[in-house]
């Protein structure tokens, strides 16, 4: 369901009701798949082709018995009431298909801002339940680069195990049962170095304590000859309390304390609370930045 903005959004009563509001106030996205769940990963994808009309996507988590799907719809001003996003693929959409080891794809989707400072907005798409090293389950993300190029081939279907590191590639989780993916977000940029950053929540690590990794945006993105990224020159952020779920949520916040740098939000509703986490021109800097809440004394 897409709402469009606009002075008049509510009506007298300032109530709208959806089931009233025409083509000009709603488009309404119907899921493809009875059980896909379609909804649960929703999110404005920024212009990931240049055209001046900011994309959305849409994730499926339950999509194809479970192994999900995501979708980016392409934006335009000639968005109908009902939007087919089946007869859209090929036009409009990009099918996002995830392969046979992964899981809930779409759980999480989210913009990037634009990691590689080509001017086109990037996003990420999360598999939480990705099955690599078998279950439980480890998880993977997804970058997609902004392309003013097609991103799928004729059929509509973007691959994703056949990025190629030019056009995307994915983070691997590196524990089972650790749930990367689980949670996205664009950051802004944290460092201040002038290419967004990106947050992956993976909640279940460490007997649920959880992570989050904080993946700086370079230029080398889209570079590349593989589509691996490395998850090991990340840095991260773990939570130090057992079921805490640190990174189960997890927000760009813009710059709350007006010094210039980008900050962010994560939750950790198992230790029922939020933690705000300031820009910081020396982050990217690997390993050693590699900070923990209790090494920073904020356990
Ligand atoms: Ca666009
Ligand atoms: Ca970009
Ligand atoms: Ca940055
Ligand atoms: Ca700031």
């Amino acid at each position: 369901m897409l709402v469009w903005g606009g002075p008049t959004l509510e009506e007298a009563d300032g109530v709208l009701a959806l089931a009233e509001a025409d083509a000009s106030r709603i488009t309404r996205i119907p899921g493809i798949w009875d059980d896909g769940r379609s909804g649960v990963g929703v999110a404005g994808a920024g212009d990931v082709n240049g055209d001046g009309f900011d994309d959305l996507l849409i994730g499926a988590p339950g999509a194809n018995s479970g192994q999900g799907m995501a979708y980016l719809i392409y934006g335009s001003n000639t968005m109908p009431a009902t939007f087919d996003l089946a007869s859209g693929i090929r036009s409009e959409v990009v099918q996002l298909q995830g392969s046979a080891e992964d899981q809930e794809l779409g759980a999480a989707v989210s913009g990037a801002g634009d990691v590689n400072g080509d001017g086109l907005s990037d996003f990420l798409v999360g598999s939480p339940r990705c099955s690599f090293f078998g279950p439980p389950y480890a998880g993977r993300v997804y970058l997609i680069f902004g392309s003013t190029a097609a991103l799928a081939g004729t059929d509509g279907i973007l691959a994703l195990e056949e990025l190629n590191g030019e056009n995307g590639g994915w983070f691997n989780g590196n524990e089972p049962g650790g749930r990367l993916g689980d949670a996205l977000s664009g950051a802004g940029d944290v460092n201040g170095d002038g290419y967004d950053d990106m947050l992956l929540g993976e909640p279940d690590f460490d007997s649920a304590r959880g992570r989050v990794l904080l993946a700086c945006g370079t230029p080398e993105y889209g570079q590349g000859t593989t589509p691996v990224f490395s998850h090991a020159s990340l840095d991260y952020y773990t939570g130090n309390y057992a079921n805490g779920n640190f990174g189960k949520s997890l927000s760009g916040a813009g710059d709350v304390n007006g010094d210039g740098l980008d900050d962010f939000i994560v939750g950790e509703p198992g230790k029922n609370r939020a933690l705000v986490f300031f820009g910081n021109d020396a982050i990217s800097a690997p390993k050693e930045l590699r900070l923990s809440l209790r090494a920073l004394g904020k356990t």
